[in-house]
């Protein structure tokens, strides 16, 4: 009997000292176990007699399950000291900057079409797509520029042998801008269109300015009283806002491109130094982008009534845009995938474009 109550106050303090789970694993298996003390004694009831065994049986049991609580309590105890523990040694500090390195940058021309893209959609401008080779009647025809005429030589045109046909009007181009995507959009669907066709464009052309592939966007809105002053304030709007300046002046130039009449180029303000470009208010001015309303020719190609709708057309190009606003001199820096270059003008993937979340995100530019 002193055997049994000294077996479990020692059982009881080793409990209480214990200082892991495991541990306590390790007491359970000592008691309680096939070998256990605890065991053992249960064991020693068949050799008692009927009286003896019912009052020791009694009590071994209650030892027990004394044992078995005062266990179940500690583990509980020890379990949530133990997860307390863990969770203060592998706290993570949510302020901590990124790891910078380890993630790649935005190329500015993608940072540019963003920009773009955030500033039109706000208009309620579709972003429309399309191929990169095109048949000569979507690149040129429908554009209101016919066979021979001077544009196609102007352009500089890369021309795809079309394996079917020996006849060059058959042969296929890379688009030398991204105007068939329009042509396309106005053959399927009737006005109101209101439309930017952003993509890779192409020109046999190469200098500090030229590539032979660059980026363009087009803009198309085509209504029933759509004017020139529509595309004025469009446009004003467009360059105010992807400049971020709150003074701009701008001013237009007659131009001609075939497929508008009348054709303008727009300008904006600026001053300029041996060292510096600065955009906004100033005594120079800078090219910007080429427009017009679009020619009654191109909408009658389309299946569109030019008695009934007229419309505005534009074109930029983004990687000028790009050079300009991020102040990158060279064009054909920008397609030699040099990632110490990426890493001077690129930008942190998670500063994304937008018209409520800041537009450029500047300080988000890696310098
Ligand atoms: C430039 C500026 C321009 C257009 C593109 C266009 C498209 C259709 C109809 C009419 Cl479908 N116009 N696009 C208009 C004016 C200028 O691009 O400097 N291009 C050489």
């Amino acid at each position: 009997m002193e055997n049994i109550e000294q077996l479990k106050q020692t059982t009881l303090k080793q409990i209480d000292e214990a200082s892991d789970v495991k541990s306590l694993e390790d007491i359970k298996v000592s008691v309680m176990g096939k070998k256990g003390a605890l065991t053992e004694e249960m064991k020693k009831l068949a050799l008692l007699s009927v009286e003896e065994k019912k009052q020791m049986g009694q009590m071994l049991n209650v030892i027990k399950s004394e044992i078995e609580k005062a266990l179940e309590t500690k583990k509980q105890e020890l379990f949530a000291k133990e997860l307390n523990e863990k969770l203060a040694k592998e706290t993570i500090d949510v302020t901590l900057p990124i790891r910078e390195e380890n993630i790649g940058r935005i190329h500015p021309v993608s940072k540019i079409y963003e920009e773009v893209v955030a500033i039109f959609g706000e208009m309620g401008f579709e972003v429309a797509d399309g191929p990169d080779i095109e048949d000569q009647f979507h690149n040129f025809n429908a554009l209101n520029t016919p066979a021979n005429h001077p544009a196609r030589q102007m352009q500089d045109t890369f021309y795809i042998t079309n394996p079917e046909s020996d006849n060059f009007d058959d042969s296929y181009v890379v688009r030398t801008q991204t105007s068939a995507v329009q042509i396309r959009t106005m053959e399927k669907k009737q006005p109101p269109i209101r439309i930017i066709a952003p993509g890779r464009t192409y020109r046999s052309d190469y200098d500090a300015t030229h590539t032979p592939m660059f980026h363009q966007v087009e803009g198309l809105v085509i209504d029933k009283k759509t004017s020139f002053a529509n595309l004025k304030g469009c446009l004003y709007d467009f360059v105010k806002t992807f400049f971020e300046v709150d003074e701009l002046p701008v001013r237009y130039r007659p131009s001609y491109f075939p497929f508008t009449e009348p054709s303008a180029e727009m300008d904006i303000g600026c001053k300029k130094s041996k060292t510096e470009l600065k955009i906004g208010a100033g005594d120079d001015w800078l090219e910007i982008l080429g427009c017009g309303m679009v020619h009654p020719n191109v909408l009658k190609a389309c299946g569109i009534d030019p008695e009934e709708y007229q419309g505005f057309a534009f074109g930029l190009g983004l990687d000028r845009l790009a050079m300009l606003k991020y102040g990158i001199p060279d064009l054909r820096t920008f397609f030699e995938s040099d990632v110490r270059w990426l890493k001077h003008y690129g930008f942190m993937p998670l500063d994304e474009s937008s018209m409520t979340g800041g537009l450029s995100n500047n300080g988000g530019l890696v310098r």
